[in-house]
């Protein structure tokens, strides 16, 4: 049964099409430094937006039909899985990502929810063997059930733990079974409301514990892949423990955890926590923990969460720029964490976001890869620092200089002070005239 009848199979027509259905900028086969767009790009679709979200606000019941046509619970989760692989292979995308209780009812407890999974899992397995579509990462939903009111594995409750325990067991065994290349922790309810009921050391501990123990399962039970922690500030608590990518990264050194674990940047997160999308992944490529991407963008006038599918092209060239130079994804790729808005509410309309998302980031690749052999910004920065590179300053980096030699060489020095200007306004020019010019 096909779900979407009146959408063909999405092609790329170039620029100058004004056919909505078509992409103008994504050529999956296209070659760019080496690589096709499709290998590049590693678009994926986040179940929980596409195929489950339906509009429903604080405001409102859902405006968008997510059942497809199904009745029972069981029933939609199975439509569901055909109507995915449908839209995936009507879009060219290659990847999907996914919670536990995005594929299957939950069911009265646990171990029905559990039933459940093992009824649909298999099928979604299926589809994938059929359509060669793959696994991008698998998460657990820790933070929607009321049980985990006060947090996961950071909740006053040691019950609860074991709870988030027995949902990441069952998350990494689907992830396996799929061949995902990732899995996720993101700190839904990892955080706190107030300070004043809670012990911040031990919940901070005890998540490190969550982690530790999953990283363990996981290596024993065949998982390769990469483990993610996706940073976010705030949001559904007052303050989230993975705050950012730079506290994200003090945890993973303080609970030596690096070695298993990257970061997956999402771009509303990284506005949320007051940073910019290109803040973010700098940190994350100069640690080595550019992991994966949730490809979305925030509202400034809002300042929430908004998950849009992202459009604005000066962003998608900066996240392309940083990817190109931490030489592309591993295991990682473009999930769209972004989700139609409330009155976009046709199939049609899930279709239109993707391809506005897809042809976004598609002409960020072209135009990153267009300043990247413009070379003029990245000599310009290079050139910068050249002091570095003889005399004092090589001996500052290479450790062989001492407070007091610096002393002598600074009072030597006399009346001195810097001759570079920064060029701002400059190089934010080259960077709009090849971004502009790139085909
Ligand atoms: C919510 C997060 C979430 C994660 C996966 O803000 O973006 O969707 O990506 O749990
Ligand atoms: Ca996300
Ligand atoms: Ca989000």
């Amino acid at each position: 049964m096909e779900f979407f009848p009146k959408i063909p199979t999405i092609k790329y027509e170039g620029k100058k099409s004004k056919n909505p259905l078509s992409f103008k900028q994504y050529d999956a086969d296209k070659v760019i430094a080496g690589k096709t767009m499709r290998e590049h790009l590693k678009f994926s679709m986040a179940w929980w937006h596409t195929m489950i979200a339906d509009g429903t606000d604080m405001f409102g019941v859902g405006t968008m039909d997510k059942k497809f046509g199904a009745v029972s619970d069981m029933d939609v989760s199975k439509n569901r899985i055909s109507a995915a692989f449908e839209l995936m292979q009507k879009l060219g995308i290659g990847y999907f990502c996914f919670h536990d209780k995005d594929l299957a009812p939950e069911g009265d407890d646990l171990a029905s929810f559990h039933k459940n999974l093992d009824i649909v899992v298999p099928l979604v397995k299926a589809e994938m063997d059929k359509t060669g579509i793959k696994c991008l990462w698998g998460t657990a939903n820790l933070f929607s059930n009321p049980r985990y009111m006060h947090g996961a594995g950071t909740s006053c409750d040691a019950n609860i733990f074991a709870y988030a325990a027995a949902q990441i067991k069952k998350a990494i065994d689907i992830t396996v079974y799929f061949g995902g290349d990732g899995y996720v922790f993101w700190g839904g309810r990892e955080g706190y409301d107030t300070l004043l009921n809670t012990d911040m050391g031990l919940e901070l501990d005890n998540l490190a514990r969550l982690l530790t123990l999953s990283r363990d399962y996981g290596r024993r039970n065949g998982f390769k892949g990469c483990f993610y922690i996706e940073p976010k500030p705030k949001e559904p608590t007052k303050h989230q423990y993975d705050f950012d990518a730079s506290t994200v990264l003090a945890f993973l050194r303080k609970y030596n955890l690096m070695s298993d674990f990257k970061l997956n940047i999402e771009a509303n997160h990284a506005t949320l926590s007051q940073h910019t999308f290109q803040h973010e992944l700098v940190v994350a490529r100069i640690n080595d923990a550019l992991g994966s991407i949730d490809a979305n963008q925030g509202d400034p006038n809002l300042g929430w969460d908004t998950d849009q599918f992202p459009t604005n092209v000066y962003d998608t060239t900066l996240a392309m720029l940083e990817v190109l130079k931490a030489g592309g994804f591993t295991t990682g790729g473009l999930n769209f964490d972004a989700k139609c808005r409330r009155p976009s509410m046709t199939h049609e309309d899930l279709f239109l976001s993707f391809i506005a998302g897809m042809d976004s980031f598609a002409f960020g690749l072209k135009a990153a890869d267009a300043i990247m052999k413009d070379g003029r910004i990245c000599d310009f920065t290079k050139n910068r620092y050249s002091s570095y590179e003889s005399g004092i300053g090589k001996k500052i980096v290479s450790g062989d200089t001492t407070l007091e030699e610096l002393y002598d060489y600074a009072l030597n020095l006399g009346e001195y002070n810097v001759k570079e200007s920064g060029r701002q306004e400059y190089l934010e020019d080259i960077f709009n005239q090849v971004m502009l010019s790139a085909d």
